[in-house]
């Protein structure tokens, strides 16, 4: 008689008794008769989702878990065996007991292996606590370990940002939908923003393209020289205040795109990309005058007449700036609100990733060649022959931090904060880290390392970072959410840059 007749008759009791999975790996049986794999059990195979078994039933399961998962526990059956080795003997009666129906499942349940991460340098590990304790989920990141951490970069490195309002006013609008030889429009504007104490005027440059249905993905960037070096568009605004390198200081038609190749706006423009940029002087020209020009005697209190140790230098106002940008971007219907991508050259660079720590409306950031106190660790000084160390950069352009970041220059290994955690206040949303071969002073494989011991963040926030890879060789782009590339040649951003930036930008922009 066949099994299944028998089982009509009565003759015999059976019943169905399920295997279960959860996380990943293989339930095998001793037998070899009853094994369901993590492929059966996905497939939904009636030897994990039946799994019939007749009258008096003995097995043993060993949950066998695959690579980078173990075991971690059995439920329902030897929920008191805490090996991965089971042994079911089922007598007929308690097979009976379900005659027909299915029993409660065996579950096999695997974890994912911790791999410990291992911080070089003395570096501070992102996910533990000033308190000492771990980050394990999001919510602890962002209520607890981000708040914490931004506030350390604004007490010691680059200072407190102030928070009080000022009125604004946005006045000479341009618009020219012709321009760039019909590629392009461009608006130019003006942002006031202005207290009793003072005022400053952002004069904004944008490019959008024509071809396409907007509203367009930009990428917005300060600039070195004025607005009229990134391009040779005759029409564009030159800057009214101090401007380095020219003669008086002052801005000269005679540079007009004099810094294209820094911008490639034509390339941009012909792959869907729009450009913002403002002359970084107009929140605060690049000397050291004690703080009486630019936007920060704006926010003194009564008597001051100077930042305190931990408010901002001029990286804070830069990053300022950046911001005041964004809030004209954000509103003009033609600009994609969830795609602006801020993104900065050398101490630019360090300006667009302590924006885009502070300001989350900014959907990605991009560093190039940002170097010490941007994306290169601090504690790799003395390590990475050539970088730029903490003393330099506080001797030459002290006035760029917070006074407090000068009690590091003998030690940077005192700071509270590395580099790589700036970039990790970026998290979830991507981050791309260029950098050049011969810039030994920004140091390639510090910035690269900045990137990288960000990313069990972003992995914590379920992102893929690059945590764990090896530095890439030149030309090699990494496109995790936390991207690299690494160029031969020297400090400077390149058309094959921009390219990588774009590319980038194309995965990872708007979602993806
Ligand atoms: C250097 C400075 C670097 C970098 C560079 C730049 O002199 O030491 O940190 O910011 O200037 O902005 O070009």
């Amino acid at each position: 008689m066949r099994l299944q007749a028998l089982l009509l008759s009565g003759l015999i009791t059976a019943c169905s008794h399920p295997l279960e999975i959860v996380g990943e790996g293989d339930i095998l049986s001793a037998s070899g008769t009853r094994d369901c794999s993590l492929a059966d059990f996905r497939a939904g195979k009636d030897k994990c989702t039946s799994n019939l078994v007749v009258n008096a039933y003995q097995e043993t399961y060993t949950a066998a878990p695959a690579s980078g998962w173990e075991f971690d526990k059995w439920l329902n059956y030897c929920e008191t065996n805490t090996s991965p080795s089971c042994r079911f003997n089922v007598p007929a009666s308690e097979v009976g007991k379900h005659w027909g129906k299915s029993a409660p499942p065996l579950v096999a349940v695997f974890r994912e292996t911790v791999q410990p991460t291992r911080y070089p340098y003395g570096l501070p590990d992102p996910l533990v606590s000033e308190s000492g304790s771990p980050i394990l989920e999001p919510s602890q990141w962002y209520s607890l370990r981000r708040p914490e951490t931004l506030e350390l970069f604004a007490e010691h490195i680059y200072g407190r940002t102030p928070a009080g309002a000022l009125s604004s006013r946005y006045y000479d609008f341009e618009v020219d939908r012709n321009a760039l030889g019909g590629i392009a429009t461009r608006k130019q504007l003006r942002r006031e923003l202005k207290n009793s104490q003072g005022s400053v005027v952002l004069d904004i440059l944008l490019y959008l393209p024509n071809e396409g249905a907007g509203p367009y993905p930009v990428f917005l960037g300060l600039n070195f020289n004025g607005n009229h070096t990134i391009n040779s568009d005759s029409n564009i605004r030159l800057p009214r205040g101090w401007v380095e390198a020219t003669e008086n200081n002052r801005a000269s038609a005679n540079d007009r795109g004099n810094r294209k190749q820094r911008w490639n706006v034509e390339e941009l423009i012909a792959r869907g990309y729009g450009v913002a940029t403002v002359y970084y002087g107009d929140m605060d020209p690049d000397y050291d005058d004690g703080f009486q020009n630019g936007v920060h005697p704006l926010f003194y209190s009564a008597g001051a007449s100077e930042p305190a140790a931990n408010e901002w230098g001029s990286i804070g106002a830069w990053a300022w700036g950046l911001s005041r940008v964004l809030d004209y971007l954000l509103v003009d219907p033609e600009v994609s609100p969830g795609e602006v991508a801020v993104m900065g050259f050398s101490r630019l660079g360090k300006a667009a990733l302590w924006a885009a720590a502070q300001d989350e409306r900014f959907a990605m950031a991009i560093s190039n060649n940002s170097g010490t106190l941007g994306a290169s660790l601090s504690r790799r000084e003395g390590i990475a022959q050539g970088k730029e160390p903490l003393s330099q950069i506080s001797s030459r352009f002290g006035y760029w931090f917070a006074r407090n970041m000068a009690q590091y220059v003998d030690n940077p290994g005192l700071l509270p904060v590395d580099q790589h955690q700036l970039i990790a206040l970026i998290a979830p949303r991507p981050v791309y880290i260029a950098s050049a071969s011969n810039d030994l002073w920004a140091d390639p494989l510090g910035e690269f390392e900045g990137g990288k011991y960000a990313s069990k963040v972003y992995q914590l926030l379920g992102k893929d970072g690059f945590f764990g890879s090896q530095s890439p060789a030149s030309h090699e782009q990494i496109d995790s959410v936390v991207g690299y590339h690494l160029r031969p040649g020297n400090h400077e951003v390149t058309l094959y840059d921009w390219q990588r930036f774009m590319d980038f930008a194309d995965l990872h922009l708007g979602g993806g």
